[in-house]
């Protein structure tokens, strides 16, 4: 356990915050056009971060003391479990990126939306509006549980509606519960300065969050539910991931994972990205018990001095495997069965494009590049999704790829849905190359405070030049992923797909490769300090290796992980010298 006296400034801001109150409330009713570092803080557990816009950076004049005065913004995070929202829902986040954003809207890749752009007057506002249509965005972000994902395939199969409520009921146990979010946001009359209300005093800090206590989670904590024939949810990325085990249309239990994580300091020597270890086999009757036992760990002993060093992945590390689960089985009162091999993750489902649900509907999946939802004037992409759901009405699902399915369509929706999308010059997946289709890349430039450089902005003109190098090879079908990253933070999951494009310097890359689509293995690092303009040269003598020397129907990823980063670096010696000749 960490010492208390030696925890870091942000426990200290927690501690005294009043369960997430601090000074939001007074600072919200003041003029100022930011917040202070300690609300700056706290914000992130309402779903909410204070940013600026990085490309305005200079040109808002001098503030007191010589610094440039930055343009203040703020991203709204909204939790959605599994992804899943009504066409109601979808339209008000678009109306509200409109009235109140930058006019985008983002699908993230945790099945979450983000608003960008927000200004601090018109905050309270999008809170608000996004809890009127029934969703939330309290603990989107900040050291609690964090959005839920599962698979969002929308099939008439009880193992989905099965593991979907799986998603909502871990959603929902482990929400915070402290009444300052209703207070602030969702009031006319916060002031924060009443007095505490009945059970929220200090006193009991468990009476008030009965899972959380007064300082929360060491930092953030991510869940995943998976199935093992469809990782689309990346199990092995999650501080705790379950993986559905079936037996016809019924859920009989999940494997469960603990300790992944994406996020790595190049500079901090004791970070580092993991996919989390195999724990147990848990019933549906023992999985809510479980996964609070992992959670309650993860509470008491996570590291509390350091917040590099705070996720699950670093008590695992410590401890090693069979202390940990040791640890966890006296949280949960009793053994826990192994974990079953024999069902682990084997199959990825993007569910881009047209599939029969099962009940006489459809689905179609749109692929939304890099998750942006936006009008240009070739594309008018936010039109036709408005379109889509005024129109036809369909379920929303986000999948964990920054893309969208329109559920519940009847047949005779079908050619209207791709009528809609045609007129508004809106790509049909199957009209996307596949390279592009299985490409992410986070956020990044301008909005991220952390960005060292472009990812969503840069890696389209990437994969525009390897289209043209995988065609020239004949490997255009072959399907891999390429996740691309502003920071080693690791936001679109850059370390375990099968080619990781991770920001490291300003308009340079670090490259790494072997990691795939399945997600249950880390790649290697390949190349690093790679300028933005020469990724696709670097990556061309792989691709070019690949289809010499690949064995039949190994994936590129797979090929990687078997040739290693010097086999494939002296191949492209060899070869960029006979291309030279
Ligand atoms: Fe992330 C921080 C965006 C998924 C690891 N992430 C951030 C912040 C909030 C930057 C900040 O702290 O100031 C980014 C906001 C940028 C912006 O302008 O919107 C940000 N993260 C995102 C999103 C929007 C990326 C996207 O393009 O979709 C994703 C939102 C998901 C959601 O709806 O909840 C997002 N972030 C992830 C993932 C992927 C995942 O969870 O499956 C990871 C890697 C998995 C993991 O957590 O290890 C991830 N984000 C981080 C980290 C590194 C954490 C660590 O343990 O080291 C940070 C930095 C931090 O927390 O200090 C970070
Ligand atoms: Fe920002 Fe880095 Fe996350 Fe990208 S990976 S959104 S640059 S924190």
């Amino acid at each position: 356990m960490s010492d208390p006296a030696k925890a870091s400034a942000v426990e200290t801001i927690k501690g005294e915050s009043r369960f997430l109150r601090g000074q939001i409330a007074q600072e919200l009713a003041n003029q100022e056009d930011h917040f202070e570092k300690s609300s700056e803080a706290l914000l992130k557990f309402h779903g909410t971060y204070q940013q600026d816009d990085r490309d305005a950076r200079g040109s808002g004049g001098v503030a007191e003391g010589g610094k440039s005065k930055r343009a203040y913004i703020f991203m709204v995070r909204t939790k959605i479990p599994g992804g899943k929202l009504t066409s109601e829902q979808l339209l008000a986040e678009l109306d509200l990126c409109d009235e109140v954003g930058n006019t985008t809207l983002r699908i993230t890749s945790r099945q979450g939306l983000q608003l960008h752009g927000v200004l601090k007057k018109d905050l309270k506002r999008a809170i608000a509006r996004i809890n009127e249509i029934q969703l939330t965005t309290l603990g989107a972000c900040g050291d609690v549980n964090r959005n839920v994902m599962c698979c969002p395939a929308p099939l008439a199969s009880n193992i989905y509606r099965q593991t979907q409520a799986l998603a909502d009921q871990l959603a929902a146990h482990f929400a915070p519960r402290t009444r300052a979010y209703h207070e602030i946001w969702l009031t006319d009359t916060a002031t924060g300065q009443k007095e505490l209300v009945a059970g929220e005093s200090d006193d009991d800090p468990f009476a008030v969050e009965p899972i959380y206590g007064r300082y929360y989670m060491p930092r953030k904590f991510k869940m995943a539910i998976g199935f093992a024939f469809d990782n689309c949810v990346d199990v092995y990325a999650n501080d705790l991931g379950l993986i559905a085990v079936t037996e016809g249309d019924t859920v009989i239990g999940y494997n469960l994972l603990a300790g992944g994580g994406m996020g790595m300091t190049p500079s901090a020597k004791k970070t580092f990205p993991a996919v989390a270890r195999q724990i147990a086999f848990v019933t549906p009757d023992e999985v809510l018990r479980a996964v609070e036992a992992v959670f309650k760990v993860q509470r008491d002993f996570g590291n509390r001095e350091d917040r590099k060093l705070a996720r699950l992945k670093y008590v695992i590390a410590n401890w090693g495997v069979e202390a940990f689960k040791a640890k966890v089985e006296e949280y949960y009162g009793g053994p826990l069965a192994p974990f079953r091999p024999e069902h682990d993750v084997h199959a990825f489902d993007d569910h881009m494009g047209w599939h029969p649900q099962g009940d006489g509907r459809w689905f179609y999946g749109l692929n939304v590049e890099n998750g942006r939802i936006k009008d240009t004037p070739q594309m008018q992409l936010k039109t036709a999704i408005r379109e889509v759901c005024r129109e036809l009405r369909p379920t929303i699902r986000l999948t964990s790829h920054q893309s969208i399915l329109f559920a519940d369509l009847e047949e005779a929706d079908r050619p209207r849905l791709e009528a809609i999308l045609r007129r508004r010059g809106v790509k049909l997946t199957e009209e996307i190359s596949t390279v592009r289709r299985w490409s992410m890349a986070c956020v990044a430039w301008p909005t991220c405070g952390l960005s060292i450089t472009e990812a969503e902005r840069a890696l389209p003109g990437i994969i525009d030049q390897i289209e043209q190098e995988l065609a020239r090879l004949g490997l255009s079908r072959e399907r891999f992923t390429i996740r691309m990253t502003g920071c080693p933070n690791g936001c679109a999951r850059p370390y375990n797909c099968d080619i990781g494009l991770v920001g490291k310097t300003r308009g340079k890359y670090t490259i790494y490769l072997g990691g795939r689509v399945l997600g249950d293995r880390l790649n290697f690092l390949y190349k690093d300090l790679v300028p933005e303009e020469e990724v696709a040269s670097t990556l061309a003598p792989v691709f070019a290796f690949y289809r010499q020397a690949r064995e039949h129907g190994e994936s590129l990823g797979d090929f990687c992980y078997r040739q290693g980063a010097e086999k494939i670096a002296a191949f492209a010696e060899t070869h960029q010298a006979a291309l030279a000749r």
